[in-house]
């Protein structure tokens, strides 16, 4: 706080810094969201948590990190001379070409200097009285804004399950979403990896060819497909730069915002069992993991459909996997194919017959705590020098629940979603007005292509603040009867679909105590968007605007006295 004389003589208090808009997060959403702001000439300021930009992409630097679509797609869309002059070398980058471009893209648009590096937002406080978002940060900034852009990552908040003695530990462990940036070194090292989801299956094929011994804890085996990645060829990075403009419009028309040119060949039980088999073969050996589960149109609508390449699946395990054993206790078998994320990879099941590689069943035997020099579970116990936690995310709800935001009448998100993450089209939560979330429940999230998704929902909430500012309203908020009925839409189109079979972080369940619910948008990113739009169309039905007393360029009441006991927690 400073205060100034003025002329009057009277003392002026000029409160906490104030913006327009303040983005949490600079990954590839909130870059995209810094930009259309700017455009907007709004004043905008991003707190990221991180010392670099890129998110997900900053974060998880772990060996082996690498995307699952291709990124002539997982790209910007936005500018076509940065789609034109940015090179790809790989079919699926690798995190540090993905890091590399979200910085060239930063820089090349001049958005560095709206960012706010190494301040984790630790509370966010809607100011009834002021109309205002009263932001603050672990280090100690704060900014009053009309509007807060939620772009903190569906995959941010890290899982650490509460292991007995992990502490203790005297080797050093990590966390994938957390990996040292000067990386760690494996040579002669043994090694204990837990978790086998698409991180697990990454990490232990990059881990496993350096490591002195591997050691990887599994408790539920990974469908995992080849990812089929190589070096992109020329002529295929000319063909896309030549047709990028027709390409982007297809995507952003597709239920994934995908470019899928691959054929659908009807439902699994239009064929003899020989002719399906050599379809798949052949898809295997084609497609990469989100395109082969698209072979046939019922895979992720029937069980027996489901179950018949699920089969084909755990036959390629059984044929790569040379101990009969370790082949059987890598073969997924308590869940639909696609019902949890498809891993993809590039020999991962091959690891497996490496010598200095050895899987252990935590199923079976459960990891019962972390000694100081190892792990134990109920059948042994392994001496390790270092231990690897991919155990993943507290996943879509977790960076929004960790930050401590409370809305009208200081309700609590957490309370608010004690039973499950209510929502209006994944944007906005009633009571917690002129709050929108990117990527958040009831979005598409990860059931889409995520960049684009991301530019897509940012456009979206911009043009609702622009809709806004020129009607001279100052405030939206949506209601609860309004997520009631969009909750129903969303169970209702989940209950069609597979994915209720499996405990995947998509419900909640690799949480304790997390509420089991589809947080997910399923009906695809082009249903979604009309229907988003068609609210909007319907004169924002389902959302309550207001023309409260503050408006755009009023002086804004700091809000600056914080209540008491309500001062700032740690995140
Ligand atoms: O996390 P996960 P992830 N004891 O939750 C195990 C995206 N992604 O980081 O299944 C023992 O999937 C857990 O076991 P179980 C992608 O969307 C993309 O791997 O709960 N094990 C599981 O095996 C993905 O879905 C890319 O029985 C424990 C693992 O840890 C999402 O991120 C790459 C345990 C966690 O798997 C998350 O993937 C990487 C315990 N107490 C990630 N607790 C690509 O683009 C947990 N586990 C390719």
């Amino acid at each position: 706080m400073t205060t100034a004389s003025t002329a009057a003589g009277r003392t002026q208090t000029s409160g906490p810094e104030t913006a327009d808009v303040v983005v949490v997060g600079a990954g590839f959403s909130g870059l995209y969201a810094l930009y259309r702001l700017r455009g907007l000439n709004l004043k905008v300021v991003c707190f990221e948590a991180g010392d670099g930009v890129g998110g997900t992409w900053y974060w998880n630097r772990y060996p082996g990190a690498r995307v699952d679509i291709e990124s002539m797609q997982y790209s910007y869309s936005f500018d076509d001379d940065l789609q034109q002059e940015w090179r790809w070398p790989e079919y699926f980058s690798p995190q540090a070409d993905l890091e590399d471009y979200a910085n060239h893209v930063t820089d090349r648009f001049g958005l560095r200097d709206l960012i706010r590096f190494n301040a984790r937002v630790n509370r966010l406080r809607y100011d009834e009285r002021a109309g205002r978002w009263d932001v603050s940060t672990e280090r100690g900034d704060r900014v009053i804004a009309r509007y807060v852009i939620a772009a903190s990552g569906a995959l941010d908040a890290t899982n650490i399950p509460d292991f007995p003695g992990l502490e203790s530990f005297r080797g050093e462990w990590h966390h994938t979403s957390q990996w040292p940036k000067e990386g760690v070194n494996f040579e002669g090292k043994r090694v204990g990896l837990i978790g086998t989801g698409s991180t697990g299956v990454q990490a232990t094929t990059a881990i496993g060819k350096t490591a002195g011994h591997l050691y990887v804890f599994q408790r539920t085996p990974a469908y995992s497909l080849p990812a089929n990645n190589r070096p992109l060829p020329a002529d295929y990075e000319l063909d896309w730069k030549s047709h990028y403009a027709e390409r982007r419009s297809v995507m952003h028309a597709n239920f994934a915002l995908g470019y899928l040119p691959v054929q659908q060949h009807g439902s699994v039980f239009d064929y003899t069992p020989e002719a399906r088999t050599q379809i798949l073969e052949q898809a295997w050996q084609q497609r990469n993991g989100l395109l082969f589960l698209r072979t046939f149109t019922d895979t992720m609508l029937s069980l027996e459909a489901n179950e018949i390449v699920a089969e084909f699946i755990r036959g390629k395990i059984r044929e790569i996997v040379k101990d009969p054993e370790t082949a059987e206790l890598l073969c997924p078998k308590t869940y639909p194919v696609g019902t949890k994320r498809i891993c993809m990879d590039t020999g991962y099941f091959e690891t497996f017959n490496n010598p200095n590689v050895t899987l252990v069943d935590v199923k079976s035997n459960p990891i019962t705590e972390i000694t100081p020099s190892g792990l134990r579970t109920t059948a042994g116990e392994y001496d390790l020098d270092i231990l690897i936690l991919a155990t993943g995310f507290d996943a879509v709800t977790g960076s929004l629940t960790r930050m401590n935001i409370t809305g009208v009448g200081g309700v609590d998100l957490r309370e608010k979603w004690a039973e499950r993450p209510t929502n209006f089209l994944g944007y906005m939560v009633a009571g917690f007005p002129n709050l929108f979330m990117i990527h958040g429940p009831g979005s598409p999230g990860v059931l889409a292509q995520m960049i684009t998704g991301g530019e897509k929902q940012v456009d979206w909430v911009t043009g609702v603040i622009t809709d806004l500012d020129r009607n001279g309203y100052a405030s939206i908020d949506t209601t609860q009867e309004a997520e009631q009925d969009w909750g129903a839409e969303m169970a209702e189109m989940a209950a069609k679909t597979l994915y209720q079979h499996a405990n995947s972080w998509y419900v909640g369940a690799n949480i304790p105590g997390k509420p089991r619910y589809f947080m997910i948008y399923i009906g695809g990113f082009d249903q979604y968007q009309k229907r988003c739009d068609e609210q909007v169309g319907k004169g924002y039905e389902g959302f309550v605007l207001a023309r409260n007393e503050v408006r755009a360029g009023d002086e804004v009441p700091t809000g600056d006295e914080v209540p008491a006991g309500d001062e700032q927690r740690p995140a």
